[in-house]
């Protein structure tokens, strides 16, 4: 046991009235909602990074936490920051987690000695896991942090740094599949460019197509039974991010064939750094067959950068999981906190505070969303919109050509009349809800 927790015990559901600080007023885990419970919708994931490898940095000052892992540059207190990272997850009940291979281990001096801290680290993450409910929702390499990655990974100028990511994303890939990960995520961190000036942006397209399609081949040769899953965002670090967003994505996976192999974790702050909506970037996924997971958090609509805070907005969550739920609701993927506390929030407490109150907002939003599809009304609202097109006549009209329709509206059998889109009943419609 680690101190640094102690005292904090177990949270638990105690309704919607409960003064508690520390107790779930809407997660209830074993609550049915349309038919399953609420653990198995939401299937919760902690963020290894921001809880336990983030020392409150910003890019105008250095580490504000004081943590008994630190410094992390040790194997001690690598095993010392896993024992408080299983400790909350404890606490909190979470049925998953998530790592970065640097979240875990220090780096070593060379490949062959930070793989060996790596796998002593995930063989006690075993150890652990074993005596424990909580699982790995999904592993990933961080190839954006050290100085070898500046110019980006499988997009970088030096063939060497390509073969060096290759290397790390399989060993990322063998830690995941031994520990029974159920997605392995690629974050483009700095798969993009500073300028066009030193860039050849085909060639890095072409080799990102092709390190993808090593990843799927892998996946394929090791048996791995996950969904892979890249995970868009527009910018920052870099200037420009290749997987600007989920309809980028989609197209750069149908260039290089993979788009029936490879599915999206969609992430809320980088849908608002992309200028959309986080139900903007879920709905487009879906719609072309490709949402796999998503990273729950919130961007300050302000500041322009990514701030990861927790989330706290119902309707907005509400409409998220509306989408995820119409889509069937998530397979392998589920909700990640990536989210970090604000860095003057120095306790352990806060931590604990900053995921109750996430899970809360998002079984808020959970529920609201499925309070609307059993209800129906967005449904209706959407058949009666589109009814015309139950027509045989306007079926047929798909398979026609131009000259045929010409000849219709032509002879004054067509003439479209303009019917209400009703935005404003709509959104009282969700506001009754949310
Ligand atoms: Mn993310």
């Amino acid at each position: 046991m680690t101190e640094f927790f102690n005292g904090i015990a177990p949270i638990a559901y105690e309704g919607p009235d409960s003064p508690n600080p520390l107790a779930f007023r809407h997660y209830n885990p074993d609550e049915i909602v349309m038919g399953k419970r609420m653990e198995d919708h939401l299937r919760f994931a902690i963020a290894y990074w921001h809880s336990f490898a983030w020392e409150g940095n910003d890019p105008f000052g250095g580490q504000t936490f004081v943590r008994p892992w630190h410094p992390q540059d040790r194997m001690a207190t690598a095993r010392t920051k896993a024992d408080a990272a299983f400790e909350m997850f404890d606490i909190l009940g979470q049925p998953y987690f998530c790592w970065h291979d640097a979240d875990i281990r220090p780096e070593g001096d060379s490949f062959a000695e930070s793989l060996k801290n790596f796998e002593e680290i995930i063989a006690y993450f075993e150890e652990k896991m074993s005596i424990r409910k909580v699982k790995l929702l999904w592993g990933t390499a961080n190839m954006f942090s050290h100085r070898r990655w500046m110019s980006g990974a499988s997009t970088n100028p030096d063939p060497d740094v390509f073969a060096y990511s290759a290397a790390t994303v399989k060993t990322c890939m063998d830690a995941t599949m031994k520990l029974g990960g159920e997605n392995y995520v690629l974050w483009g961190g700095r798969e993009g460019y500073e300028t066009l000036l030193n860039t050849d942006m085909g060639r890095e397209l072409d080799h990102m197509g092709r390190f993808l399609n090593m990843v799927v081949d892998y996946k394929h040769k090791i048996g791995f039974k996950g969904t892979i899953l890249v995970e868009p965002k527009p910018q920052e670090p870099s200037k420009h991010q290749y997987d600007h967003d989920a309809a980028t994505c989609y197209g750069f996976l149908q260039k290089y064939g993979l788009e029936s192999e490879v599915k999206l974790n969609l992430e809320q702050g980088h849908a608002i750094l992309a200028g959309h909506s986080f139900e903007h970037e879920i709905a487009t996924a879906a719609a072309l067959g490709v949402l796999g997971s998503i990273d729950m958090n919130r961007n300050d609509y302000q500041s322009g950068w990514d701030t990861d805070q927790f989330p706290n907005n119902v309707p907005e969550v509400a409409l998220a999981y509306y989408h995820i739920l119409k889509d069937g609701g998530f397979t392998t993927g589920g909700t990640n906190f990536d989210a970090k506390l604000r860095r003057q929030s120095l306790d352990a407490e806060d931590l604990i505070a900053a995921h109750v109150g996430g899970m809360d907002i998002c079984a808020r939003g959970l529920k609201a969303a499925a309070a609307m599809i059993e209800d129906g009304g967005l449904e209706d609202a959407l058949k009666e919109r589109y009814a015309g097109w139950d027509s045989p006549e306007a079926q047929a009209m798909l398979n026609s050509d131009f000259d045929t329709i010409f000849e219709k509206v032509n002879s004054g059998a067509i003439n479209p009349a303009p019917k209400s889109g009703r935005q404003e009943m709509l959104e009282n419609y969700v506001n009754r809800f949310v």
